[in-house]
């Protein structure tokens, strides 16, 4: 057996008995899938997942890509190669894309529950995967002629890139000093060094599309400066794809990492060997910075995806174990040295904590797929859309924020399952932690996603967004059927802290227009509403699985379906009990700060 351990019932259940995504199939833009497809594409990816996939996995890690100077290339392992051969064979590039642009006619949900896949397979090949959806990107913003770039893009299957970060400009994007000057033939010539760009160079692709943000010449400061360019690695013909000369967008370096390590990190270097690096101008329009977002946005929500797909995997691992782990006795004998030796899933320890990984695995698969169905009401245009957008943007930095956090902490939880064991490369464990890390600091570090969520998602969307989802808990908490009631009220506690917690923090706000420095208060505590928000989203979902196990349970369901449905039933309720009081410390936490911190020297710390 591989290392990957899918999920595909709990994603059945997600999609199909939660969210009842199948009422959208076979209508519009999905007429041609119902849910025996889904259910069929799945079934497909799966096998493809837990086999071919999976199988480069470690491999990849243990020869990681070599990068050769006098060429400016990198050369990927063969192993991986071979997989993502396989995936590009069985067209799963074609999952996202719309229906004009080849894509399966699947709605979003089924799109990221199949993506979740990939990413715990072997997320790199996701990444490398990113040509074709930048493609749709380049059609939808471009010019009638950058329209028919993207098609080659996707036919002939090349790479792409998103190139934003330099040394200086970090979370700080404006602060980019990458140039771009205009030519007479209508391109520009791109100047300068960007670092940290993933997939920049690699030897799965004839040619890639570096989409970067540079500043024209004379535009101004910050981020509304920057302007969205086409940089090809190769020229090429406009009608054939056939490639032309080399551009003159080098990559002068790829970075030793903790993990990802067959996702190559690069500093790519424009128009300084000799050669401009050429680029055209997305849609002749200049709005690099909404251009980017779009891929951005897509970019985050398969990062908290990615982040979610390795805590499953990485619970399902440590279960495995456990359960056939004998070590030490029950803990009621304990004095009993003849006492029999029993499994360590007997141990109220380990119980716990497998249980806190199955709450956080399954919590927040449901929320990225709760995300997922607001992305559903654009991709058909059902609904009120403008809504449908304002969720989406707000649950967004908590699927990516919460995701990638709760993955690191509960990786480490998973790892110590194991024991010692969990420490050997014998298990995928320890990769999964190195591998995952990097999905809290790139595509906006938690903190960035914190600062999002509060002034952008909240504040100045006048709290419409939260106020629906707010809606929905509160709707769930009349809607009472007499079960689960302790968790219930846990439950509404929960909810009173968090915007106990925000109403605290918009106090905070307010008092910085007499007083400045209030400010820092919100600052101090952005991540916490975060994390908070994400544990109230998490008990709710999970309770919303645990009524309609309920109803499973009653109709008399056997066998391994009643196990699952008993398992939706015990995580709600212990996620309600052991999390969810929690929040009230927060919220007490919150309302008390203070400028205390912001007053130490930093000679101080
Ligand atoms: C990176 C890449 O880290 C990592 C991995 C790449 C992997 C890619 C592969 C993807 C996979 C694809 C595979 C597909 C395969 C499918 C196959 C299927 C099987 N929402 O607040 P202001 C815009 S890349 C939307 O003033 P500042 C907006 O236009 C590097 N838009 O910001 C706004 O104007 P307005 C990632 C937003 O103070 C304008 O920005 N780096 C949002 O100037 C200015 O806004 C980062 O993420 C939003 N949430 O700048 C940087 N926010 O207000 C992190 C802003 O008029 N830093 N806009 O609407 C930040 O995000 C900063 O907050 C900042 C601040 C740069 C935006
Ligand atoms: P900094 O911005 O210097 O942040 C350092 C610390 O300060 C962080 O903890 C951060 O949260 C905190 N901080 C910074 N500003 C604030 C603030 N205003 N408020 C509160 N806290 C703050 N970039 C691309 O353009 N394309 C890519 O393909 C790409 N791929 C990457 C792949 C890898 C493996 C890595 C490591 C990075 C990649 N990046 C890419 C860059 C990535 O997006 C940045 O590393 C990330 O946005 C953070 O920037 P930074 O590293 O400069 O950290």
């Amino acid at each position: 057996m591989g290392h990957y351990k899918s999920n595909v019932r709990d994603l059945e259940f997600n999609l199909f008995e939660v969210f009842t995504v199948q009422d959208r199939l076979g209508k519009g833009v999905l007429a041609e899938s119902d849910e025996e497809t889904a259910r069929g594409v799945l079934s497909e990816l799966n096998k493809l997942a837990v086999g071919p996939l999976a199988e480069s996995f470690a491999d990849s890690d243990r020869n990681p890509p070599v990068y050769d100077p006098k060429t400016f290339s990198a050369t990927l392992p063969e192993a991986f190669k071979k997989s993502y051969q396989q995936l590009w064979d069985g067209e799963w590039w074609r999952l996202g894309l719309t229906n004009e642009l080849g894509g399966f006619g699947l709605p979003p949900t089924v799109q990221w529950a199949a993506s979740e896949l990939i990413l715990g397979a072997n997320p790199s090949l996701f990444i490398y995967l990113a040509g074709p959806n930048f493609a749709m990107v380049v059609h939808n913003n471009g010019t009638e002629e950058q329209k028919r770039w993207a098609k080659l893009m996707i036919d002939r299957g090349w790479g792409a890139t998103m190139v934003l970060t330099e040394p200086d400009a970090g979370s700080d994007v404006g602060a980019g000093r990458t140039k771009a000057v205009q030519q007479d033939d209508g391109s520009w010539h791109i100047d300068g060094v960007k670092r940290f760009i993933t997939s920049g160079d690699q030897d799965l692709t004839e040619n890639i599309v570096h989409l970067v943000l540079a500043r024209p010449e004379g535009h101004g400061p910050g981020t509304k400066g920057l302007s969205l360019f086409l940089v090809p690695k190769f020229h090429f013909d406009t009608e054939t794809g056939d490639l032309g000369e080399r551009n003159g967008a080098y990559v002068t370096n790829v970075e030793h990492k903790m993990g990802l390590k067959v996702s190559t990190t690069c500093e790519v270097t424009f128009g300084q060997h000799g050669t401009p690096a050429k680029g055209w101008l997305l849609g002749e329009v200049h709005d690099g910075i909404a251009q980017m977002f779009q891929v951005i946005e897509y970019a985050r929500m398969m990062v908290g995806t990615k982040a979610i797909a390795t805590l499953s995997t990485g619970y399902l691992n440590a279960l495995e174990y456990a359960k056939e782990r004998v070590q030490g006795a029950d803990l009621p004998n304990m004095l009993d040295k003849t006492a029999p030796r029993v499994t360590i899933t007997h141990h109220p320890d380990v119980r716990r904590s497998l249980m806190l990984q199955k709450a956080y695995a399954e919590g927040l698969r449901s929320l990225y797929l709760y995300n997922a169905t607001f992305q559903d009401q654009a991709w058909t245009g059902e609904g009120d859309q403008k809504l449908a957008e304002r969720v989406n943007d707000l649950l967004l930095p908590i699927v990516k924020g919460v995701g990638s956090e709760r993955a690191t902490e509960q990786l480490v939880q998973s790892l110590q399952t194991l024991g010692g064991s969990g420490f050997l490369q014998d298990y995928p464990l320890e990769q999964y932690i190195r591998d995952s890390k990097i999905d809290s600091l790139y595509e906006g570090t938690t903190a960035i996603q914190s600062l999002d969520f509060f002034f952008r998602k909240i504040i100045r969307d006048k709290g419409q967004a939260l106020a629906f989802v707010a809606g929905e808990i509160s709707k769930f908490l009349e809607s009472d059927n007499g079960r689960l009631k302790r968790e219930r009220e846990l439950l509404k506690q929960a909810l009173e802290d968090v915007q106990g917690i925000l109403g605290a923090m918009v106090g905070h706000l307010t008092a910085s227009q007499e007083e400045p420095r209030s400010i820092y208060r919100v600052g101090q505590h952005s991540v916490r509403l975060l994390m908070a928000t994400g544990d109230l989203l998490v008990g709710w979902l999970l309770q919303r699985q645990a009524e309609i196990a309920l109803a499973r349970l009653d109709a008399g369901v056997t066998g391994r379906d009643k196990s699952f449905y008993e398992g939706k039933v015990a995580v709600a309720s212990f996620f309600a009990k052991n999390v969810l009081p929690e929040l009230s410390a927060s919220r007490k936490i919150v309302e008390a700060a203070d400028l205390d911190l912001m007053d130490v020297d930093e000679a101080a710390f």
